[in-house]
């Protein structure tokens, strides 16, 4: 894993600070949401993916919005970057009808069709089988269309995963497999839980191409996208991207993280992908970092807006609650 230079890979300055801008959306919606959920506003469960933003943003800044993806308990970041709304997510979050599934799913189950966000899954491994099935329609349909299954290295050993790693290849789906592997399943570290965590070594077993990048360097994330959904595009097949990042909250909201120490999530907050990415627009595009601070101002104020709209929303309607379950007139 070399560091990887923005100007060699094709960022231009443009690029460079859509991706910062990608990156910010994420960290100040769940750093909100965050908030929130210590002052008890969000019902529920959430689990935030902070410091794992680059790789949701390098992966989906080399997607279209006829892309596919599918995600994980932790898919906030996913979908802001495929285009999702913070509106409706957060409505998602406080349970208000005007949420993404009218509040009745939380954090867990956020679905976009409009943006190919095929959904959020609550289940380890679950999306992986989804994005599969979004790949053979991509092939049947002949768009060159493109399917990502997120999955964290908890869902390396379900069998699932070896399935679809097996099936993808063997009819050569246009389907990317990113695997975040941030070191954690719950309070499991990876050494107690892989025989092997070396991920990309999977892949080899079904003949699959597979990289692994700092997943903390968003042109290192970007750069294995491009040519991951390129081959996919081309028809020569899916392939495993494995980015080792690092997840600087608890497996959960609340979780008091007794199994690690302190010194450890200080030390990933020193590697810092937003504060990589903010030195590397400095250092190779020239951009200022006043520029980049009305960037996270004018976030802010986008991700308070959605909170206001999300408060300002009536709660999820238990009477309506088997709508969108069964057909209308089926019941
Ligand atoms: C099939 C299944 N088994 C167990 C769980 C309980 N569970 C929820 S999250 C999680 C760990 C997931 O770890 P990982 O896939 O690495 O994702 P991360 O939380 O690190 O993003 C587990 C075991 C579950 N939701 N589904």
């Amino acid at each position: 894993m070399t560091a990887v230079r923005s100007q060699d890979v094709g960022v231009d300055r443009e690029l460079a600070i859509d991706l910062y801008r990608t990156m910010r959306r994420i960290r100040q919606f769940e750093t909100t949401a965050g908030e929130l959920f210590a002052a008890g506003e969000l019902p529920g469960f959430i689990h935030l993916s902070i410091g794992q933003e680059a790789v949701a943003a390098g992966v989906c800044a080399a997607l279209d919005d006829a892309d596919y993806i599918t995600t994980t308990h932790r898919g906030h970041g996913h979908c802001i970057a495929k285009g999702g709304r913070l509106r409706e997510m957060m409505a998602e979050l406080y349970g208000r009808e005007g949420g993404y599934a009218l509040g009745r799913s939380g954090s867990m189950h956020i679905a976009d069709n409009t943006v190919g966000i095929l959904g959020a899954n609550a289940i380890v491994g679950g999306g992986i089988p989804m994005a599969v099935g979004g790949g053979y329609a991509a092939q049947l349909a002949g768009r060159g269309q493109v399917s990502v299954a997120f999955f964290g290295d908890g869902a390396v050993a379900e069998g699932v995963l070896h399935e679809c790693l097996n099936l993808a290849e063997l009819w050569q789906l246009p389907v990317v497999f990113v695997c975040e592997h941030n070191g954690y399943a719950e309070m499991t570290p990876v050494s107690k839980h892989l025989a092997n965590a070396e991920v990309t070594d999977l892949a080899a077993a079904y003949g699959m191409p597979a990289e692994k990048v700092d997943g903390n360097d968003v042109a290192a994330v970007l750069t294995a996208a491009r040519a991951a959904t390129a081959r996919a595009r081309s028809g020569a097949g899916p392939t495993l991207i494995e980015a080792r990042t690092t997840r600087w909250r608890g497996h959960f909201e609340g979780d008091p993280q007794k199994y690690r120490a302190r010194e450890e999530i200080t030390a990933m907050t020193e590697r810092d992908p937003l504060t990589h990415w903010r030195d590397v627009l400095h250092a190779a595009h020239g951009v200022p970092p006043a520029e980049l601070d009305q960037v996270d101002a004018d976030i802010a104020d986008l991700v308070g807006a959605a909170v206001e709209a999300a408060r300002a929303m009536p709660l999820s309607d238990p009477g309506g609650l088997s709508r969108h379950v069964y057909p209308e007139g089926a019941r």
